[in-house]
């Protein structure tokens, strides 16, 4: 019985928070600059910003993305992306999405003691 109840509370709290988060999770993101969707980036300890990242299949992605702390890393591994980010300099990362789905963006710079959970989303629809 008990069991029912926090499965219940649980989709309750999801049907929330997918209602709090709202159409802002499937919005693309960035701007199309001369047929290249640019999307400028932070890296922090520990995550990144925006995230996800979303984007459309067949677009040309140009990432810039800047740390504003340490030297972290940025690393799509379907996308053959794997960069370093130093503080304050942007890095810029270009590849087609050429594959929908949903991949995992991640630091691969060990830089503290969440750097396992930075992480995020790259959306591509
Ligand atoms: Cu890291």
């Amino acid at each position: 019985m008990k069991k029912i109840f926090l499965v219940g509370l649980l989709a309750l709290v999801l049907v929330v928070a997918g209602c709090a988060g709202g159409s802002s999770v499937t919005e693309v993101s960035g701007n199309l600059e001369n047929g290249v969707r640019v999307v400028q980036m932070k890296a922090f300890q520990f995550g990144f910003d925006p995230n996800p990242v979303v984007v459309v299949k067949g677009d040309k992605v140009k990432l810039v993305v800047t740390s504003t702390d340490v030297t972290h890393g940025f690393s799509i591994a379907e996308f053959g992306v794997n960069v370093q980010l130093f503080p304050g300099r942007p890095s810029i990362i270009d590849f087609t999405a050429d594959k929908s789905g949903t991949f995992i963006f991640y630091c691969s710079v060990p830089c503290g003691a969440g750097h396992r959970s930075m992480r995020g989303r790259l959306i591509v629809k």
